[in-house]
């Protein structure tokens, strides 16, 4: 039988299909609506410096449907957004993800990868997390006991984390995607098993009255697009 909070479908069964419901938009009001939505997405900056001021829980909660809302490979969905907010738990984050960084600062990044990001001006350093009234690690689940084997997972929660960030921000909060690597302390902090490996670190809030960022140019649409 199958019902409608099935999440994927039964080894070689076929889910029953329903109409899909479009989102009409006369062709009149795309262009419209798609340059607003790209004025929104392009104001979006990578923020380091957070004011601790909290931020609405609901928000969260929106943001993480609407990644989850995110296409996946066979439809596994295999994401988990761990919300981080209690104090201490974002020190034991902040602690356990500055000794990797250390480790990576001093001793693993290539001069190449250190020299790539002098401009940015990253250190092992990561008060943010914090600061930050919320961190959300997403761990992409991969294949355990009793767990269906994911495809494309790292491109599925690739795509929600975008959607995830569109959302933030849309919502009026900066956002950091960080990535400390390894990333196994990540397991032990949150308490997530084995199976899931985390895969991006995101402080959540509004930016520092005083917040600065890079002067940062994005490359020309005739560069990054290609007609033929
Ligand atoms: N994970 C380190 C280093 C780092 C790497 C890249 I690529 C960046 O764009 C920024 C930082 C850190 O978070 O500092």
């Amino acid at each position: 039988m199958v019902h409608t909070t099935q999440h994927r479908p039964d080894s070689g069964g076929r889910l029953p299909t329903v109409p899909l419901t479009p989102l009409t938009v006369p062709a009149q009001q795309a262009e419209d609506r798609a340059r607003a939505f790209y004025e929104i997405m392009s104001r979006r900056r990578t923020v380091r410096d957070f004011d601790s001021r909290p931020i609405p829980e609901s928000v969260l909660e929106w943001a993480v449907r609407t990644a989850a809302t995110a296409p996946s490979g066979a439809h596994v969905q295999p994401w988990r957004f761990v919300v981080l907010t209690d104090p201490g738990r974002k020190r034991r984050l902040r602690l356990a993800a500055e000794a990797e960084e250390r480790e990576f600062y001093t001793r693993r990044a290539s001069d190449e990868w250190l020299a790539a990001l002098a401009p940015l001006g990253t250190d092992e350093h990561k008060p943010f997390l914090e600061t930050a009234p919320a961190v959300i690690v997403v761990f992409e689940v991969q294949k355990g006991p009793g767990t269906p084997r994911p495809y494309y997972t790292k491109e599925s929660v690739g795509i929600a984390v975008g959607f995830l960030l569109a959302t933030l921000h849309q919502a009026g909060l900066a956002t950091l995607t960080h990535t400390p690597s390894p990333m196994r302390f990540l397991n032990e902090v949150c308490e997530r098993p084995p199976e899931e490996r985390g895969a991006y670190v995101i402080p959540v809030g509004y930016p520092a009255p005083a917040a600065r960022v890079p002067d940062l140019r994005r490359k020309p649409l005739e560069e990054v697009m290609i007609r033929l």
